[in-house]
């Protein structure tokens, strides 16, 4: 079965809305893996985020996902890093579909409530920057 990361980002945190993307997201058909809150410094956004290092917003970006708490979770389904995608929307939420996360709850295109893998690969390297295998749990 597929896996994809996802991360709650610091604005949906600050907002109150963990509960009600989770909802979605299990209302969807995705099973959760693995799940916690963790508080990135600086380095460790920049980390995550390395491949974007050079970008004009990478300034921006990093701060803002070290700006608070955030929710990392392993999600689990047949397709699941595609279909991930599909659920939250484009990145600028102007430009995503009706009816998806960043749509109904982002409010630009820099804050933008939730992260979601964009390959297999890199589902792979996302689940373990955050993720020991110890907290991965395999229950059906
Ligand atoms: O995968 P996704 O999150 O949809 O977008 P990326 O192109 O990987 O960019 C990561 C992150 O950076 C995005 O969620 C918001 C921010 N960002 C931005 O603020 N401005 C851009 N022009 C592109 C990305
Ligand atoms: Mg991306």
């Amino acid at each position: 079965m597929e896996q994809t990361l996802a991360i709650l980002k610091p604005d949906c945190v600050r907002r109150g809305l963990i509960g009600e993307v989770i909802r979605r997201i299990e209302a969807a058909g995705f099973r959760i893996r693995a799940m916690k809150m963790v508080h990135l410094t600086k380095k460790e956004a920049e980390g995550f985020y390395a491949v974007h290092r050079g970008r004009p917003f990478f300034e921006e970006l990093t701060t803002f996902m070290s700006s608070g708490p955030c929710v990392p979770m392993v999600l689990e389904k047949e397709n699941a890093v595609a279909d991930f995608r599909a659920l939250i929307g484009a990145t600028d939420p102007a430009e995503a579909a009706e009816g998806t996360i960043r749509r109904e709850f982002a409010e630009s295109k820099g804050q933008n409530i939730v992260h979601g893998s964009d390959s297999v690969e890199n589902a792979r390297i996302e689940i373990h920057f955050f993720f020991p295998s110890i907290e991965l749990v395999d229950r059906r």
